[in-house]
């Protein structure tokens, strides 16, 4: 008698300190916007893989690319995400900074001149700052991905100067950001989803638009006329993995270390896909007749220059110590 109700009390606190199998769904919904064999669906192709293989099939997650959980609208996935609309996602640092403000940081106009930047901010304290940010806002960071750099495309002509783009229609992400950052170059932005952007591109409803090189290549955005591209890098775009909080407190601590090892593992694969891409994709879209234009020092900084009243008001809502650590790290790396 003794002895079974002693495996009774055992048997009743491993059900409480582990959460029961039971409890784990059949299957997790992963958001993305873009699905393999863009970087950003590598990575995620790759981290369901790592999370199938390392849990023995306990864990199952499913891709749902091209923001159909949210209706295709980007800028809504953190908030399906918060709410468990969504399980878990892999999100661009720029669809989710309406609600995580700190996350604009990437989008700060000529902020990181090369990789290595990038590395210095989501590998260091800037990292670590925005994980919290994400946290704060009711998600579960896991690990970072890589949208890349993103240039600049017309069907118009060459743009080597802010005055070239003057009154150029360029579609750009739901981020007022980006709004900030054209209107001061002189163009004249539009706001819409990836999903509205081909078609117009198509239809010339609107002359150009920004995204990787990668992104460039895969989507065959030479097809819809952008045969000018401006190869200015004035922004990265990191992604983060992220877990629903209610969906993460489900999991045993052994199976959240292995969905967080495993994004991290993921993550780098994406990181590579993207920056790896990079030259060939060039050369491919230079195949396709596309005059890709790389500017001077000189001919850059006419860029920096006409930002940086954007770069100082956007500091404000980003918070100037984050944006301080940021040019430090960047600095120092
Ligand atoms: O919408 C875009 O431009 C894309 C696909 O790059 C993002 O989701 C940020």
């Amino acid at each position: 008698m003794k002895f079974v109700k002693a495996l009774t009390c055992a048997a009743l606190a491993a059900l409480i300190a582990t959460p029961a199998l039971a409890d784990y769904k059949k299957e997790y919904k992963v958001s993305t916007v873009l699905p393999a064999p863009f970087p950003w669906g590598v990575a995620a192709e790759k981290w369901v893989e790592l999370v199938k293989e390392r849990t023995d099939g306990r864990i199952n997650l499913k891709i749902y690319s091209g923001s159909q959980l949210v209706s295709g609208d980007q800028t809504k996935e953190f908030t399906a995400l918060r709410q468990g609309i969504i399980d878990m996602a892999i999100g661009s640092t720029i669809n989710w900074s309406p609600q995580v403000k700190e996350l604009n940081l990437f989008s700060l106009p000529f902020l990181m001149p090369d990789y290595k930047a990038v590395d210095a901010l989501t590998n260091g304290p800037v990292g670590e700052a925005l994980f919290k940010a994400v946290d704060k806002k009711g998600a579960v960071p896991l690990a970072w991905a890589e949208n890349g750099f993103r240039q600049l495309t017309n069907s118009k002509h060459e743009v080597r100067s802010p005055a070239d783009l003057k009154g150029l229609k360029i579609r750009v992400v739901g981020s007022p950001l980006y709004q900030d950052i054209f209107t001061a170059l002189g163009a004249n932005p539009t706001q819409m989803s990836w999903a509205d952007a081909k078609p117009a591109l198509t239809t010339k409803a609107v002359d150009g638009q920004e995204n990787p090189m990668t992104v460039y290549k895969i989507a065959k955005i030479h097809t819809v006329s952008q045969m000018y591209m401006t190869r200015w890098s004035y922004v990265n775009d990191p992604l983060l993995f992220a877990v629903n909080k209610r969906v993460w407190k489900s999991f045993s601590e052994e199976d959240q270390a292995i969905l967080k090892q495993a994004a991290i593992d993921a993550g780098k694969v994406g990181i590579e896909a993207s920056r790896g891409g990079d030259e060939a994709a060039a050369k491919e879209i230079i195949g396709h007749g596309v005059t890709i234009t790389e500017l001077t020092e000189d001919e850059r900084q006419k860029f920096v220059d006409a930002t940086r009243d954007v770069y100082a008001t956007w500091t404000k809502k980003i918070g100037a110590d984050l944006v301080k650590m940021a040019e430090e790290s960047i600095a120092n790396r």
